[in-house]
């Protein structure tokens, strides 16, 4: 009985581990873009800017990264507050280097932290190569829908169909489970341009129902055990 009990609790506590290393990879739901951040908290900071002293324009904090099946989202915060859409040089812009290579894509002011296949100025979506800005085929299924939008703000929540497509080829932005993209939110300010970058990996989400054999196990652990010292 004790032999058993133990492998038990040896199992459950595996099974909880694996949990707690599958944080930050939501289910599907778990995100909404309504400029509440709560359903952020479980979610690493993927990145952070430092405070460049900039208020004529977006001065990147942090950012984070998360998915479900649908959609990818985006948080980024900012460290003064401001109207985002109202950046000099056309507001804020985000990139995207799909297959996470510098080599292949727009290289971004030349940094050469992305090499970008997809691009979004605020939520207007165009298409990048190698050594083009816009190559003028736009993109495919790619609404980007943000809260808040056009007001002034310290974050900006963001959702991105995971499905989004280029029109010339590879089509995919977004990698399957598994896949690396880069990410990079900028704006084009002259002297107070700001970004903030970071590499996202889509990990494999745990399945509901292992979650939920945890919690059973859990239950019949509890139960044995009170059985024994009754
Ligand atoms: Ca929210
Ligand atoms: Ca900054
Ligand atoms: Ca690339």
């Amino acid at each position: 009985m004790r032999t058993k009990f133990s492998k038990m609790v040896t199992g459950c506590l595996g099974l909880m581990v694996t949990i707690a290393l599958a944080g930050g990879t939501p289910v599907a739901g778990a995100i909404v873009v309504d400029g509440n951040i709560s359903d952020w908290d479980d979610v690493p900071t993927l990145a952070t800017s430092i405070d460049n002293g900039i208020t004529a324009s977006a001065d990147f904090a942090t950012l984070k990264v998360a998915h479900d099946d649908n959609f990818v989202y985006f948080l980024y915060t900012l460290h003064t507050d401001f109207n985002p859409q109202t950046s000099p040089g056309g507001g804020v812009f985000l990139s995207i280097d799909s297959d996470n290579n510098t080599s292949t894509g727009f290289n971004v002011f030349s940094l050469g932290v992305v090499g970008s296949e997809a691009a979004w100025q605020n939520d207007f979506p165009f298409e990048q190569a190698t050594g083009v800005f816009n190559t003028g085929a736009g993109l495919t299924n790619a609404t980007y829908a943000a809260s808040p939008f056009g007001a002034v703000t310290s974050l900006v929540e963001i959702s991105i169909p995971r499905n989004a497509q280029r029109n010339t080829g590879p089509a995919d932005i977004f990698p399957a489970d598994g896949g690396t993209i880069g990410v990079i939110f900028y704006t084009d300010a002259g002297a107070d341009l700001d970004y903030i970058n970071g590499s996202y990996t889509f990990a494999v989400p745990e399945p509901a129902s292992a979650l939920m054999l945890g919690m059973g196990g859990l239950a019949m652990m509890v139960r044995r055990r009170s059985t024994n010292h009754s």
